[in-house]
């Protein structure tokens, strides 16, 4: 190992940021995953820069592994190494660590992994973790470390001492958003990004977002970086901030990246106007809950370019809705999903089985309301208990032990003993899938066919399947 570094000599503090993210090693890349440059680390990166640090940014989306994060070290000569940590990437974001450790450069951790479970990464070789809102935790930490002075008692920084987690004071979350300046897009490779959009979709898409957090309150939902505070940038704000990716890199089609777009009406209405005025000419695609999308809005947002909205319906049983503490009525969803289509906008739906209290009669209300609505994609995922959430709370005596961090985990495994076993909600799964296909025929081919098959497959989930995958006979055979 090379000697660390020791206090440099008067000037800016170096930071390397690094996404730990391979695209190629991430089996469900191609099939699920958008690819858009971290968020996180352009903000980071452009805040740095405004606060006098020199940055760089190696972001491994493309590359074939991480060995250029040390080419990159021994040219740059960081005091310091970022890196963004997701569930997912945690083996990497290690290794980056090492690599890090190994050139003398200090290394911090920051992200919603790390924020949920420091100690595994401070116990894992990180000199400390950053568990919140970055930007000012980051400028304090380099210039600390660049003035030889290491971590500690720093706002917002968490390190290990003698073995032990020592957590900074608290930091104050940044109440200007309107103040940050725009994500420091030259530090990554946007040209890979935009091309590889314009191949597949003839559009050169970008990820943007204008508020941090979310009001809302359900149950299942981990909040680890910004918690229950809701922020958002002024509609003039996000209009500059558009405007820059249009004029810098033709953006033609953004993908707000929001918890949930359009929390206040009096601020989406602002920012329509705005698109509307300015000419904007782009397309665009945002996350939004079905209480919040009322028909009227819906028009409005159609008229500035909405093509897609994800919305989390979740469940159709009301009695789930309430347990996951939604705060949404199966009227919104109906409400929503008949304006959808009307409007010509396509739906994505998240949907969720194996939330605790769910029965099988609640999963066929699922997809009967699935059925009736048929939206153009989906994905139904089995409930993963994320620590520091209610949910979790409520099973932490029944998880099973298996890694949160392996894909097959991102909602195909069961990470807790439910009501039924992991085969249940799996056949569940391949039930959508096939009403999904079926919703397909049902267009374009022959309604008829389509509806047989249906009879057929339900049928045989009563009569076969079910009673086979909870062990459960259906009450017609129930012995006497
Ligand atoms: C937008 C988004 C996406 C976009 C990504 C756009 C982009 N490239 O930024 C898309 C849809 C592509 C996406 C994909 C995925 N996402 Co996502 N995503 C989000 C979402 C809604 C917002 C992220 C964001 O941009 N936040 C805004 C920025 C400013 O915040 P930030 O990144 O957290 O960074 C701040 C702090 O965390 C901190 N920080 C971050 N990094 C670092 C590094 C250092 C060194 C320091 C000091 C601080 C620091 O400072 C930053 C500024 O304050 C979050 C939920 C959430 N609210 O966080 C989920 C979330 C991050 N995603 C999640 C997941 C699971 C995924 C996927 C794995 C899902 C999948 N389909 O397989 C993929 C992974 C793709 C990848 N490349 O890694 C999880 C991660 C959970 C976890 N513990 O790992 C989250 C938390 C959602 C959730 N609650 O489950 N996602
Ligand atoms: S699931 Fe969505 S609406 Fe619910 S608390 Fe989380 S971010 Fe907010």
């Amino acid at each position: 190992m090379t000697e660390r570094r020791g206090p440099g000599p008067d000037g800016a503090p170096r930071v390397l940021l690094v996404d730990p993210y391979v695209a190629r090693e991430d089996p469900m890349e191609r099939k699920f995953v958008e690819l858009y440059p971290s968020l996180g680390l352009l903000t980071l990166g452009a805040f740095l820069r405004g606060q006098g640090c020199e940055v760089e940014i190696v972001d491994l989306t493309f590359a074939r592994d991480a060995r250029v994060v040390t080419t990159r070290l021994r040219a740059f000569r960081p005091d310091l190494v970022g890196v963004h940590t997701k569930t997912l990437t945690q083996t990497r974001a290690i290794e980056v660590a090492e690599r890090a450790r190994a050139e003398g450069a200090f290394v911090v951790a920051g992200g919603p992994d790390s924020a949920t479970r420091p100690e595994t990464y401070l116990e894992a070789g990180f000199d400390a973790v950053v568990p919140g809102e970055g930007e000012g935790a980051l400028t304090d930490l380099a210039r600390s470390v660049r003035r030889g002075e290491g971590a500690r008692g720093i706002a917002g920084v968490t390190t290990r001492v003698e073995g032990r987690l020592v957590r900074g004071p608290g930091r104050p979350f940044l109440r200007d958003l309107d103040a940050l300046p725009l994500p420091a897009w030259d530090l990554v490779d946007m040209e890979e990004y935009l091309g590889r959009w314009e191949r597949s979709t003839g559009e050169r898409r970008a990820a943007v977002l204008t508020s941090r957090g979310c009001p809302f309150d359900c149950s299942w939902c981990s909040k680890p970086t910004f918690g229950r505070t809701f922020r958002q940038q002024s509609p003039e704000r996000v209009v500059a901030e558009l405007s820059a990716l249009r004029e810098r890199y033709r953006v033609n089609y953004v993908r707000f990246c929001d918890d949930v777009f359009g929390v206040s009406r009096a601020w989406i209405d602002r920012l329509l106007t705005l698109l509307l005025e300015q000419h904007l000419d782009l397309r665009w695609e945002c996350l939004a809950r079905v209480d919040l999308l009322k028909p009227d809005l819906l028009r409005r947002m159609r008229s500035t370019g909405l093509e897609r909205v994800y919305v989390g319906v979740e469940s159709g049983s009301q009695k789930m809705l309430d347990l996951m503490n939604r705060g949404t009525r199966l009227a919104h969803v109906e409400r929503t999903a008949e304006a959808l289509r009307r409007e010509g906008i396509r739906q994505f739906w998240f949907l969720m089985l194996g939330y605790p209290g769910e029965t099988l009669e609640d999963i066929e209300q699922t997809l009967r309301l699935f059925r009736r609505f048929s939206p153009e994609e989906y994905s139904v995922s089995i409930a993963v208990p994320v620590p520091g959430t209610r949910f979790h709370e409520s099973v932490k005596d029944r998880l099973t032990g298996r890694a949160a961090s392996s894909r097959k985990a991102g909602g195909r495994a069961l990470l807790y003993e439910a009501a039924y076993p992991e085969v249940l909600y799996r056949w569940e799964q391949a039930r959508f899938g096939l009403e999904a296909a079926l919703g397909k025929a049902r267009a374009r081919l022959s309604p008829r066919v389509a509806e047989r098959i249906g009879r057929v497959a339900d049928r045989f989930h009563t009569e076969v399947a079910a009673p086979l995958l909870t062990g459960k006979r259906p009450p017609a055979h129930a012995p006497p």
